[in-house]
């Protein structure tokens, strides 16, 4: 299956174009508008939720809700190009307007200075609207169509915030205690943790600053033997880590265990492995966090990801004008507090295609009945 988006964050629209998918397979745009709305919410947000009410628009490749087994093509139309049509359309846009919203003075840790330099810009605005987080929403509703591919395969994917700027939610919580983690404000679990967080929060809003954090995602009912110990690219993990680290902000991946393998001792970290005539092999730990030599090993897929705090601060950091060479702050566009609730509903849906890909290289399948017998035949 091949994945491609394209859409500026204040362009027309954004949209996605998915190939290979199998015929039959079911799309419920509702279920996909409900991903949305979710990667909208959250404590923090900015004043862009405000305006857009992002909904998909299927163009191609589905008919009466179901695949045909075509190109499937989404969009989803950015309410806020009425504000910016003479400055960002295709066609003819205004000068004087093109001048005013102009950005020279570049921010640090957002990609404004390299691209410009890279793409021989003098705006950085012809890099941040592609460079923006915006763009996370059509992979959201492709993912709500990658999830629909694996829910047929009975795989569910789930997560919650694990911390934001230093407060932690560390609870242990079973999968179905995940779900939970979408109705809360901040997308954790432990009330205390998200009330320290949203003070947290209100209390960088006031100083113009941002937050970091990080997401725990959980993947259940994949069976083993996905991805592939031959090949390195095919490797499960780091096909995984490939997706995650491909999100906008996200600096870190871990999975299982993560980086505390570092201070342990063998014994200490690796999941022994038992046998039971009715449960067949499996394992009482799970600090591989599912994956063993790069192929999924039936246990669930645990994966944290962390996202550094968005570079647009109110307060604007030091920087260079691009356009005179001078000492200045950078420039303070409009932008999120705190996005780690958008991250999780994002993660989860670059899971699901990054899974969904590495199935159907395995399975095949013209039809969604084809994909479903050859998963349900295998151990
Ligand atoms: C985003 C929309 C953007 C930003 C944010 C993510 O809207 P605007 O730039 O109009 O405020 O809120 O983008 C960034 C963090 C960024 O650095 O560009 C969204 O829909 O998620």
């Amino acid at each position: 299956m091949k994945l491609t988006t394209a859409g500026e964050s204040h362009g027309k629209a954004l949209v996605a174009i998915i190939e290979g998918l199998p015929a039959h397979l079911k799309v419920d745009t509702e279920k996909i508008n409900g991903e949305l709305a979710l990667r909208q919410s959250g404590f923090g947000r900015g004043a862009r939720q405000k305006i857009e009410r992002d909904q998909v628009e299927i163009l191609t490749g589905v008919r009466n809700n179901e695949t045909l087994g075509s190109p499937m093509t989404l969009c989803i139309y950015n309410k806020d190009f009425e504000n910016w049509s003479n400055c960002m359309s295709s066609g003819d846009c205004d000068e004087s307007v093109m001048t005013a919203k102009s950005l020279t003075k570049v921010r640090p840790g957002h990609a404004d200075l390299t691209g410009i330099i890279k793409f021989q810009q003098t705006d950085a605005r012809n890099i941040l609207e592609r460079a923006s987080a915006r763009e996370t929403a059509i992979r959201v509703a492709a993912g709500g169509v990658y999830k629909g591919y694996l829910s047929a395969l009975g795989i569910e994917i789930g997560g919650y915030v694990s911390e934001i700027c230093g407060v932690k939610d560390g609870g242990r919580y079973t999968f179905n205690e995940l779900l939970r983690a979408k109705t809360t404000q901040t997308g954790m679990l432990d009330t205390q943790a998200e009330r320290l967080a949203m003070d947290k929060i209100a209390e960088l809003k006031k100083q113009g600053d941002t937050a970091g954090g990080a997401v725990e995602i959980r993947v259940k009912g994949l069976k083993s033997g996905f991805g592939n110990v031959m090949t390195y690219a095919e490797k499960l993990d780091a096909r995984l880590a490939q997706g995650l680290m491909s999100i906008q902000a996200v600096k870190g991946v871990e999975i299982g265990a993560g980086f505390a393998v570092a201070s342990t001792s063998g014994k200490d970290i690796h999941d022994e492995i038992f046998y039971d005539e009715k449960k067949g092999f499996y394992r009482e730990s799970n600090r591989a966090g599912g994956i063993e030599g790069g192929m999924s090993n039936g246990e669930e897929l645990v994966l944290r990801v962390a996202m550094k705090p968005i570079p647009t601060l109110m307060q604007g950091l030091r920087t260079v004008d691009y356009a005179t060479k001078e000492q200045t702050k950078a420039a303070s566009e409009r932008s999120d507090v705190c996005a780690i609730f958008a991250l999780e509903i994002i993660a989860e849906a670059v899971v699901a295609q990054v899974l969904a890909d590495v199935i159907s290289e395995r399975l095949g399948g013209d039809t969604m009945e084809e994909v479903q017998e050859r998963y349900k035949k295998l151990p």
